[in-house]
């Protein structure tokens, strides 16, 4: 036998044949992945078993019949500033980067298929937060069609490369199917062609575990491959290289602008801004405000960049980031 399973394996596997119910295959299951050798010999019965165990978890989870529609394949509820969904192969380092960048504590391990729902955390950066969503990974054997409504629902995605994988290019071409089966077109920067009925997503390819990739050679593959095409940027979870880098480019792939409003002889709150999309005018910010404050608007005064220094704007104004606004009724 090429795997060398040894007769402890064997015996779960026996129990796990025997099992009459989901908790006895679950326990079995995990007992097999507790003690299978490990090495490349056996990482595709790993994954196997992973894959198994997992839907039997969720089959043990379901809520019953008549536990409404939702399940946790459902669009993940936005929160914050933006939502960001990681997408990636396999044992690519999405649910450690969520867990290094939010509070959420996601389940992390060395075999393949630990995340099977969508878990999302919040991602501070300055003064604002933006969502950040892990994802199941995209991988032939296994892919759920349900996933294409998040992607297409987040506002842009991170695609994970494993640069110390020796599948590099061949999972970052599945990803790249996916999401085009997805109907989820992937634009870098400035407009782009879009297919009939694309969906344009802003993405950012990221190399992750640089500390195994010390020469940038798989990254300079990447950048050589894919580099005309997408923003591509590395970092390491174990090292936290580049950590505090890729929030500031996370904020960057959202498109907007921090906007502060101040009443007439105060001062403006910088811990708290207001969200918008860049190109967003002063009346588009009042609205944003409050319905009332759109209509009852006479004009502005905008202090920020250097022209304007409490200087009256009109209101189809466009904002730009930072600027303090002072709404006149
Ligand atoms: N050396 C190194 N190991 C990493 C890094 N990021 C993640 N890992 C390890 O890679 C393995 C997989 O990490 P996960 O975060 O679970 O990967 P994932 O993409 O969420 O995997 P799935 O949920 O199975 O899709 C774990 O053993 C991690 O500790 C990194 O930057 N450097
Ligand atoms: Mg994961």
């Amino acid at each position: 036998m090429p795997a060398n399973l040894t007769p402890q394996y064997l015996e779960a596997e026996k129990r796990y044949k025997q099992a009459a119910t989901p908790g006895d295959k679950v326990s079995a299951l995990e007992e097999m992945l507790a003690v299978i050798p490990k090495h490349k010999g056996t990482e595709k019965l790993q994954a196997d078993l992973k894959s198994r165990l997992s839907k039997l978890r969720a089959e043990l989870q379901k809520p019953h019949a008549s536990g409404g529609k939702h399940s946790s394949l459902d669009l993940v509820e936005r929160e914050g500033a933006g939502q960001v969904v990681l997408l990636g192969a396999p044992n690519s380092g999405k649910s450690s980067l969520l867990a290094r960048l939010t509070h959420a504590t996601p389940e992390i391990a060395d075999y393949p298929y630990t995340t099977r729902f969508p878990l999302s955390g919040m991602m501070p950066f300055e003064n604002i937060q933006i969502q950040l969503v892990d994802l199941p990974p995209v991988s032939h054997e296994y892919w759920e069609p349900r996933l294409s409504g998040t992607i297409r629902n987040a506002d842009a995605a991170l695609l994970l490369s494993d640069l110390s994988s020796p599948e590099m290019l061949e999972q970052l071409e599945t990803v790249l199917a996916v999401l085009e089966k997805s109907k989820v077109q992937l634009i870098s920067q400035g407009p782009a062609k879009l297919i009939e009925g694309g969906i344009p997503r802003k993405i950012m390819l990221v190399g992750t575990k640089s500390d195994l990739d010390p020469q940038h050679e798989a990254l300079d593959i990447l950048k050589e491959l894919y580099g005309d095409r997408v923003p591509i940027f590395f970092i390491s979870n174990l090292t936290g290289e580049n950590l505090s880098e890729i929030r500031a480019r996370i904020y960057q792939m959202l498109d907007i602008v921090r906007i502060y409003s101040k009443p007439p002889g105060k001062r403006a709150d910088f811990n708290d801004p207001f969200v918008l999309k860049k190109g967003s005018t002063v009346l588009e910010a009042a609205a944003h405000i409050h319905k009332d404050f759109a209509e009852k608007l006479k004009f502005a005064k905008i202090w920020g960049s250097e022209r304007f220094e409490g200087q009256m704007v009109h209101r189809d104004h466009v904002l730009e980031e930072g600027d303090v606004v002072e709404f006149h009724l």
